[in-house]
């Protein structure tokens, strides 16, 4: 039987790899149902519209010149016990892919890292709807890579709200696209990875030069086993609310 996880439910690199992840809703905002009822064709947004364009390579290294010509947006990441650590998302593509890269101060590796990237697919600015990409990046799994969907199919159970689960794309019948890395150096964490445009799998975007993709990610590192204070959590931008990436191509 197919295991059944229902978002929002965080991943952890101490967690089965059967869980999808995405970031929370905002307390006190629509719930996916009631924003899927009302989207406005193009709402102002709250974080630039950003474009890059350009290819990377998957080795959780950002070598000189690869990132260059990325969109890119600073943040704080929460670090476990407290404190923040400068954090920089990178975000492009070329005719084939997305590329994305996360990179952030850290001098050691912790127990679970865990990077997670939800797309909202027609950038409408609501979540969720069947079919919103999913991308899970943890290190402790083989391939590193989970690419998931948003669904409120069967095996969801009756009833739900679009995009109310989450399930591999590979147990919906799809494949598992693209590519992880993650290392870490002794002074920086760097996440890399890569999905493509256009897989042809139902389960993922697809994305052509001119369209523009939603995009938050979610970051942990886990450092103990006591929660919360042993854990680093961020959601980048803020609960419910999408960074607007256009696709170069
Ligand atoms: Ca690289
Ligand atoms: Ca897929
Ligand atoms: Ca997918």
């Amino acid at each position: 039987m197919k295991k059944l996880y229902l978002v929002p439910i965080f991943l952890s690199g101490a967690l089965s790899c059967d869980r999808v992840s995405g970031p929370r809703l905002a307390p006190g905002t629509a719930s996916p149902e009631l924003a899927s009822s009302a989207q406005p064709a193009d709402p102002p947004p709250a974080h630039p519209v950003l474009a890059g364009h350009g290819t990377a390579t998957i080795d959780g290294v950002l070598s000189p010149g690869e990132w260059d010509t990325a969109a890119t947006f600073t943040f704080d990441v929460n670090l476990p016990g407290g404190g923040t650590t400068p954090g920089t998302l990178y975000v492009m593509d070329d005719h084939v892919n997305m590329y994305v890269a996360l990179s952030f101060a850290r001098g050691t590796v912790d127990l679970g890292n865990s990077f997670d990237v939800q797309f909202d697919n027609d950038d409408s600015g609501f979540p969720y709807a069947n079919g919103d990409d999913v991308l899970v990046v943890n290190p402790d799994f083989d391939p590193p890579l989970i690419d998931d969907v948003r669904t409120n199919a069967p095996p969801c159970p009756p009833g739900r709200r679009p995009g109310t689960c989450g399930f591999r794309d590979v147990d919906l019948g799809g494949t598992n696209d693209g590519q992880a890395a993650f290392h870490n150096d002794g002074a920086t964490t760097v996440y890399e990875l890569s999905h493509p445009l256009d897989s042809g799998d139902p389960n993922d975007f697809s994305l052509k030069p001119g369209d523009r993709v939603g995009m938050a990610i979610f970051v942990r590192m886990i450092a103990g086993s006591n929660f919360p204070d042993d854990f680093g959590d961020t959601d980048f931008p803020e609960f419910g609310e999408f960074l607007h990436i256009r696709i170069r191509g």
